[in-house]
């Protein structure tokens, strides 16, 4: 119960600073995006409401202008920032800009500055190909995609990685996965049984996403990481039928990691990172290949080792071990 309640005490504020953090993810500014962020989850914990400035500086990990902010908040039930932010002309262009995917704040503020002011304006510069995407998909990409939608992709997916594989699954996860009605994209995860990632990547990059390229489930591929530890791709898929194209992720993983990128991918993101406070807190480190112990921190508290791995397989043992009860997919959308 006293979970609960501290999700309550402090949760207008969470809410106005969400909308903060929100509008500095769609500017690209990850910094300050992080910084909100992190107060969100110290709040999050909280069992008490905090209301003045000093309160709030006392928590550990606040800073004192989102002190200021969370007192501000707590008082008056508004934040002038955020109302001066969404009023600003200059601001609306460049939030309009950032929503096209693959366009950061910085193209944002250079195209604002040689005098482009609307999306059809974009049609005369030079574009990536992404952007390219995202411009000609802009309302498809905004536009919210029904649960039964985001079974549909994670049904074509499955159909096909099982016809190449019967023993691969695929979850869906995301905030589908946390029992959201709609989504704003489609989140999938892929594994198989005791297969490593190695095993995984050719399977997948080299022939499920040209089988679903040639059968025109997939429309666009937007990033496709082979790095070392990368088994993930973005882009962009289309229902039989349909013309609207949907955003959709994929995550190969192996098996051996499956409950740490499980509870990665399941979020939600505010819910990570307090997970990952909460892990830091007890020398641990979470992260979407599992949690680990034994971890030593510099004063900035970067890690300076990486630990040795306490659980990455089994979801609900990392709650254990971080010494949390089980929190199903539907209670974590704080
Ligand atoms: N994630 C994260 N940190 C990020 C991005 C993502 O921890 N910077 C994790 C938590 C998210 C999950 O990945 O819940 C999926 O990312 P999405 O951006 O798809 O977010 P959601 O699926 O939660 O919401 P939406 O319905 O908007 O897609
Ligand atoms: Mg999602
Ligand atoms: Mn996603």
């Amino acid at each position: 119960a006293g979970k609960r309640a501290s999700q309550t005490a402090n949760g207008r504020t969470i809410k106005v600073l969400q909308e903060l953090a929100t509008y500095y993810d769609r500017a690209k500014d990850a910094w300050r995006s992080a910084g909100y962020r992190k107060a969100m989850a110290i709040l999050a914990r909280q069992t008490t409401e905090i209301t003045t400035e000093e309160e709030a500086r006392g928590l550990r990990g606040v800073g004192g202008s989102i002190a200021a902010k969370i007192a501000e908040i707590a008082q008056t039930g508004r934040l002038r920032k955020l109302e001066h932010m969404r009023n600003d002309p200059r601001e609306r262009v460049l939030d309009d800009f950032v929503g096209i995917y693959g366009v950061g704040r910085a193209q944002a503020v250079k195209w604002y500055a040689a005098g482009h002011r609307t999306r059809d304006d974009l049609r005369r510069v030079p574009l990536t190909a992404n952007q390219a995407v995202g411009l000609d998909h802009y309302d498809d990409f905004q536009a919210r995609v029904p649960r039964r939608e985001v079974e549909a992709h994670g049904e074509m997916v499955r159909a096909a990685l099982q016809r190449l594989d019967p023993a691969c699954s695929v979850t869906i996860v995301g905030s589908y996965r946390r029992g959201a009605a709609d989504s704003g994209d489609i989140d999938l995860l892929l594994t198989k049984a005791g297969a490593s990632l190695d095993a995984l990547r050719p399977l997948f990059f080299d022939r499920l996403i040209p089988d679903l390229e040639a059968a025109s489930f997939i429309k666009a591929t937007l990033v496709a990481s082979g790095t070392r530890k990368g088994g993930k791709w973005q882009g962009a898929s289309c229902l039989p039928g349909s013309t609207v194209w949907r955003r959709l992720d994929m995550l190969v993983v192996p098996d051996a990691e499956i409950g740490a990128a499980l509870l990665y991918f399941t979020g939600s993101d505010l819910f990570n990172r307090s997970m990952r406070l909460l892990a830091r807190n007890k020398d641990m480190r979470l992260n979407e290949y599992g949690l680990f112990g034994n971890v030593i921190r510099g004063k900035g508290g970067e890690h300076i080792n990486d630990g040795t791995l306490i659980e990455a397989r089994d979801e609900r043992r990392i709650f254990a071990e971080l010494g949390l009860e089980w929190r199903e997919p539907e209670e974590r959308s704080c």
